[in-house]
């Protein structure tokens, strides 16, 4: 007789029995299902019903059977040829979560390449890998390369890889696709593979290719890196075949890698530079805005010398770190509305820059106002205006520019100062100097009063978001320190207080606003830091570590050092504020849960143990710290923790904000 239910009896039996659903579920029961749960249950009681049906054989086999020998290949593997491409390329470390599409090349990697040049490094989650090789650029100034299982694990990397875009940040993702349906394994291998894996993350890529040969992926791969490394730089996407990287390469094939050479960066045109220079050295009171400006240490030279021969007051929106915080020229961002000529340095929204959006406007409709003069002259120089793609609206609000440059800031920069200092007028170095005076003034006074605001409720319990700042730089002010990553919403403590000089002291935020971005970004920051001798800081959210966490093990696991600690507002606060001011517009109240904040908004009963989650990872790890008083004493402990070399987190109770 034939059997009605092909699947491993005892394994489906082991299935119900860990599956304990309450309550009532629509999804049918299999006969033997309602069989073993009422034998176990009072006659009254409803049965025990799966929250989902056992997999069907073929999907069991496929994902948990020992796979059959195969027969020797001879010849050379196609993947170790890709190997030798990579190779050329210079790509130190490779996070990835493994995957059987590209099994092929990973074991390339680790036999034929030496698991050198690149490392593998064991993610736990493909948005994980590639937040870390965005964290990783941001301090190394080189891309990072990551495989990803084509389908399913390009769909969890899509969001890091869209804040790569908006970040303007390479990596280069190599996705495995079996492409050949007739002679790819059919189940799972066939369920991930898709006709194009490229068409998810196409529209925030700067380019994508598939290559059918392995003349092609040598062409395909040296092209990604130099579009992914020309500024804007941006990430890239290859579909790798699984059959071209476990085929042997044909008898006789001759193939060849071609030469990477960098491209230059693109400058402004000789007339809009000189147009640029005529304004601001004529100008009144020119005012500097700078968000992706410095790609390196040079581009804060450089900006410091544009500022210092206008001395013009500088506005640093931290997309990057652009502009000293102790020099006298750093001003708050209002500082627009006294401006008569505005330079923008690779702003993400130079609408938002010079205009003002009030949320719960009349009726429901936001308001716009403007922040500048009407007269205002506007210069922007954005090398974003080069990579613009229609779909994903990271492009932001049209503004009109009097003069637009689509070219690299700190390529630019060099002829703009020499063009200003030539087009400044004799008769107005007095005045020029007398701005930097004035200048001076202001910002001694700005940082009196940020002190005074940093001191309000310094013994409150939870602790202040400032003086946890305070609190930390005590203990980093001597070392070589790195703040690589601040996530939730509204800690700008440290860049209103501590004294950041260095390029790799602030690295700028996801880009796309991506929840999740912190905790990746940082180990991949941190990962480069340590290869430095650096001392990573990392203030972790409580909201941005939960999505996935795992990223903790992979720090631990391969030893990349840190110090984190944790805003933990217990809760996604930015999302209380928005759902109380929306009940406030509607004249209602704030639909309260058990605890504290709007329903939906709060990560409370149960608190999350952060420090516990982190140690079971392999990290060192203290809380909850809810006594100010507690917090020094146990940072200085964390931090010879992490110079040892073991990375540390403080799950510190705070403020909301
Ligand atoms: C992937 C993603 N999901 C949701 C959001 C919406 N969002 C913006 S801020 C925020 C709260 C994040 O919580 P946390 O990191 O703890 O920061 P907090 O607001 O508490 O400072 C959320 C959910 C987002 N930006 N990205
Ligand atoms: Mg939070």
């Amino acid at each position: 007789m034939a059997r009605k239910h092909p699947r491993p009896e005892v394994s489906r039996r082991k299935f119900l029995a860990g599956v304990a659903v309450a309550g009532t579920a629509s999804a049918v029961m299999p006969p033997a299902a309602s069989a073993a749960t009422t034998a176990s249950t009072p006659a009254s009681a409803p049965p025990r019903r799966p929250s989902a049906l056992p997999p069907t054989m073929q999907v069991a086999v496929a994902e948990t059977a020992t796979p059959k020998e195969l027969p020797r290949i001879g010849g050379v593997p196609g993947s170790d040829f890709m190997v030798d491409v990579i190779k050329t390329l210079d790509i130190k470390y490779l996070p990835s979560n493994p995957a059987s599409s590209f099994r092929a090349i990973h074991e390339s990697l680790i036999n034929y390449g030496g698991n050198k040049m690149p490392e593998f490094l064991t993610c736990a989650h493909e948005e994980s890998a590639v937040g870390m090789a965005h964290g990783y650029f941001k301090v190394a100034g080189k891309p990072l390369m990551t495989l990803c299982h084509g389908t399913v694990g390009l769909q969890h990397a899509a969001m890091a890889v869209y804040n790569a875009w908006c970040d303007r940040v390479p990596v280069i993702i190599v996705g495995g696709n079996d492409l050949d349906a007739a002679h790819r394994p059919p189940g799972v291998p066939t369920i991930h593979s898709a006709q194009d894996i490229n068409a998810l993350v196409r529209d925030f890529t700067k380019w994508d290719d598939t290559p059918v040969s392995l003349q092609h992926f040598a062409q395909s791969l040296v092209r990604a890196y130099k579009i992914a490394m020309t500024p804007p730089y941006g990430p890239v996407a290859i579909s790798l075949d699984a059959g071209l990287q476990q085929e042997p390469m044909r008898n006789g094939e001759k193939l060849y890698i071609p030469r990477y050479v960098p491209t230059s960066p693109p400058q402004g045109d000789t007339g809009a530079v000189k147009e640029a220079a005529r304004l601001l050295a004529n100008a009144q009171n020119p005012v500097i805005v700078a968000d992706r400006a410095a790609r390196s240490e040079n581009g804060v030279r450089l900006l410091v010398q544009l500022a210092e021969a206008l001395q013009a007051q500088v506005i640093d929106q931290g997309g990057r770190m652009n502009f000293p915080s102790t020099h006298y020229l750093r001003r708050p961002p209002t500082a627009v509305g006294n401006a008569d000529v505005i330079l923008g340095l690779e702003l993400t929204d130079f609408w938002a820059t010079v205009n003002a959006y009030i949320d719960n406007g009349e009726h429901g409709v936001g308001i716009n106002t403007s922040r500048i003069k009407p007269e205002t002259k506007l210069i922007s120089i954005n090398a974003s205006e080069l990579l613009t793609k229609a779909n994903y609206q990271d492009f932001q609000r049209f503004q009109s520019v009097d003069v637009s440059m689509p070219a690299d800031a700190e390529a630019t920069l060099p002829a703009l100062i020499e063009a200003v200092k030539a087009a400044i007028p004799a008769d107005r170095k007095a005045a020029i100097e007398k701005r930097g005076e004035a200048a001076r003034k202001a910002y001694a006074e700005q940082r009196e009063r940020t002190k005074q605001a940093a001191a309000l409720a310094w013994d409150a319990s939870p602790i202040t978001t400032a003086r946890m700042s305070m609190e930390i730089w005590a203990h980093i002010k001597d070392l070589d320190w790195s703040l690589v990553s601040v996530s939730g919403v509204g800690f700008n403590w440290p860049h209103r207080l501590w004294p950041m000089e260095k390029h790799y002291q602030w690295l700028g935020g996801s880009g796309g606003y991506g929840v999740g971005y912190g905790a990746p970004a940082s180990v991949g920051a941190a990962l480069a830091n340590r290869d430095l001798g650096r001392f990573s800081v990392n203030i972790q959210s409580d909201g941005d570590l939960m999505y996935a966490p795992g990223v903790l093990w992979t720090a631990a696991r391969h030893k990349i050092p840190q110090l984190a600690v944790m805003f933990n507002n217990r809760g996604y606060h930015q999302e209380v504020m928005h759902v109380q001011r929306l009940s406030n517009f509607r004249n209602r109240v704030a639909n309260l849960g058990n605890d504290m904040g709007p329903i939906g908004t709060s990560i409370e009963n149960p608190d999350i143990e952060y420090h516990k989650l982190a140690e079971s990872m392999g990290w060192w790890a203290k809380g909850p710290i809810k006594d100010p008083a507690q917090l020094g004493p146990t940072i200085k402990e964390a931090v010879a923790v992490v110079k040892s070399g073991q990375p540390a987190l403080l799950n510190v109770w705070t403020q909301p904000r």
